[in-house]
This record gives C-alpha cells, sequence and structure tokens, in this order.
C-alpha cells in the first residue's frame, strides 16, 4: 500500500509536469518558431498488429485512454529535450512523425522500438503495470530510434549493451528534464512505477546502483554489473545488452552527479555529442565511447574543465581507462 501511495504520488507528479510544460510564460517572438512534434497514437486493440487504429493524432484531445495519453504526452516530453536542449528535431532529424501503438498483445510486458515505431504492452497487471507509465521508458524506446539514425550500434555485446546504456541515459534526462531536477535530484531509476506493489522491485535498472533495482523472490536479484570486472559473458538477450548496461550507465550518473546541476546540460550534451559524433562507429565498445566522450568533453567544455575531469573519472571508476 505505501508502495502504491507511493507510485501515485510520482505519476501525479509527471502529469503536472506535462501539463506545465506546454504553458509559455508570454507570446513568443514571431521570429521564433517552435518546432512541434508529429505524434501519431495507435490502439493495437491486444492484437499483434501493428500500428493499429489511430486513436489521437497531433494536436487532438486527450482521448480519456489513459495508456493512449500517456504515450501522447510522455512522446511530447521525449520531443521537448531532443528539440529544446539539443536542436534536433525528432527521431531523424527532420520532423519524423512519432508513431506508437499501446495495447499491444494480451498482458504484454514489454516495449520495443521495431524500426519504424514504437510499441508499448499493459503489462500482465500481476507483475508489471502499462508501459506507458514510466516517462522514462518512452524516452528510452525513441533513442533507440535516434540510434538507429546515427552511428547505429549494433544490438549485439558490448555496443548493443551501449546502445542500451544509451537509450536507459536519454531516458533519464527526459524525466528529469520534465520534472526540473538536477543531477543530484534525481532517482536514476529506469521504469520507476512499471512494477506492481505485488512484487520487491524499485524499477527495472539503476544508474546509480546497478544491481540493486529488485530482488524478489519471483523476479530474482537484479543482475546488473556496475563494474567492468563483473562483466557478464553469456549468450542471452543479444549477449547480456540489458545486463552489461549498467556499468556505461553508472559512467554517466557520476559523471552527472560529479558535475552537479542540470544533467542534460553537461553529462547529457557530451553523451549526445558522441551519439552524432561521426567517429562512434557501429560496433564500437565501452572504451571507444569512452575515448569519444573525454574528447567531446573537451571540446564543448574546455580541456581541464571539470566537466571534462569529471567524464574521464567516471569511466575510470567503472573500470574503462580513456
Ligand atoms: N524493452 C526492450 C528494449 O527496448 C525491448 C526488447 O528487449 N526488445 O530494449
Ligand atoms: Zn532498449
Amino acid at each position: 500500500a505505501a508502495q502504491t501511495l507511493m507510485i501515485d504520488r510520482q505519476q501525479r507528479g509527471l502529469r503536472e509536469a506535462v501539463a506545465g510544460q506546454g504553458v509559455s510564460s508570454g507570446p513568443a517572438p514571431s521570429y521564433v518558431r517552435r518546432a512541434s512534434p508529429a505524434r501519431a497514437i495507435h490502439d493495437a486493440e491486444h492484437t499483434m498488429s501493428l500500428p493499429g487504429r489511430l486513436v489521437r493524432a497531433e494536436g487532438q484531445a486527450a482521448t480519456g485512454d489513459i495508456a493512449a495519453d500517456e504515450a501522447y504526452d510522455y512522446l511530447g516530453a521525449t520531443y521537448r529535450l531532443y528539440h529544446d536542449i539539443y536542436e534536433r528535431d525528432s527521431i531523424d532529424g527532420a520532423g519524423l512523425p512519432l508513431t506508437g501503438s499501446v495495447h499491444y498483445g494480451n498482458d504484454y510486458d514489454n516495449a520495443f522500438w521495431n524500426g519504424r515505431q514504437m510499441v508499448f504492452g499493459d503489462g500482465d497487471g500481476e507483475v508489471m503495470n502499462r508501459f506507458t507509465i514510466a516517462v522514462d521508458i518512452i524516452g528510452h524506446e525513441l533513442t533507440h530510434g535516434v540510434i538507429d539514425h546515427e552511428s547505429g550500434l549494433v544490438y549485439q555485446g558490448q555496443p548493443g549493451a551501449l546502445n542500451e546504456s544509451i537509450c536507459d541515459v536519454f531516458g533519464a534526462l527526459v524525466k528529469q528534464h520534465l520534472l526540473k531536477q538536477t543531477a543530484q535530484q534525481a532517482d536514476w531509476l529506469v521504469g520507476a512505477g512499471l512494477f506492481t506493489g505485488k512484487v520487491k522491485a524499485r524499477a527495472l535498472r539503476s544508474m546509480a546502483e546497478p544491481g540493486t533495482a529488485y530482488d524478489d523472490p519471483v523476479l530474482g536479484k537484479d543482475p546488473q554489473p556496475a563494474h567492468m570486472k563483473d562483466f557478464v559473458a553469456t549468450r542471452q538477450d543479444n549477449g547480456g545488452v540489458h545486463i552489461n548496461s549498467g556499468i556505461p550507465n553508472r559512467a554517466f550518473h557520476l559523471a552527472a552527479t560529479a558535475i552537479q546541476g542540470p544533467a542534460w546540460e553537461t553529462a547529457g550534451r557530451v553523451w549526445y555529442d558522441t551519439v552524432c559524433d561521426r567517429r562512434l562507429r557501429q560496433d564500437a565498445d565501452f572504451l571507444a565511447f569512452a575515448q569519444l566522450s573525454v574528447e567531446n568533453a573537451a571540446r564543448r567544455f574546455g580541456a581541464d574543465s571539470a566537466a571534462h575531469k569529471a567524464v574521464g573519472a567516471a569511466w575510470n571508476t567503472v573500470g574503462v581507462t580513456p
């Protein structure tokens, strides 16, 4: 019951923040073009055929279907981070419509990017809630599309775990930007609110302390490593892409909290520069990304700046030595 209350409070905070994001303090001068997303939310009506029936196009009023309206609002919040902070107009940088489908399948316990659109399950209701409940999950899935349009990091082994980590990073930044939280204030959890109160789970993953998000008889224990020495060699899950992402996730958390302030302005900018860096190859490993990120920190914030030092130190702490 206590956890349900906590989740309710968190959801209310997110809803209020979304309402606030649409409100500006006055009319923008006419020469300021505030680009806007082109969202199209569909209802898969518990089937697996996509995209399903269009239920809310850009500019249309709320549907009353909480999953469809969350998808609409949180795709909007994700668009705002990429556009307002990084000056990127949607997934492809050229205004690509944001297509999302809710009510995918039956009791479906996942969300994904299928190469063209985002898809959200309802969860089984026992262990997991609907996947639109967490704004960072929506930011995560959209970021898979961004990566596909940039380096195209392959979804296998270290580049795959890097791909997963970058999605967690920008998912976390969407949430922090929406809630106006500094790095110190953020919870650094991925998918808080996703688990029901029936399981002992705070979230899917913890970026601050990988391996501590859940410990439950049904779910088992969060398997994420926090350091390179505990890197998990496995053939499951494309070589552990959702497990080893803990290592670069923690590097980002360490850099952002060492620098302090809004992470999207500091470590987030360095990570975004690196995501878009033409030198980042599709088979990049942790070390390759780390080296480019340190270089980009120096380029953007100055050699020996706080940011430059923090990024290098963060990678060192997780056992990746650029
Ligand atoms: N939620 C997962 C992801 O975005 C979906 C998957 O593993 N296919 O990585
Ligand atoms: Zn993912």
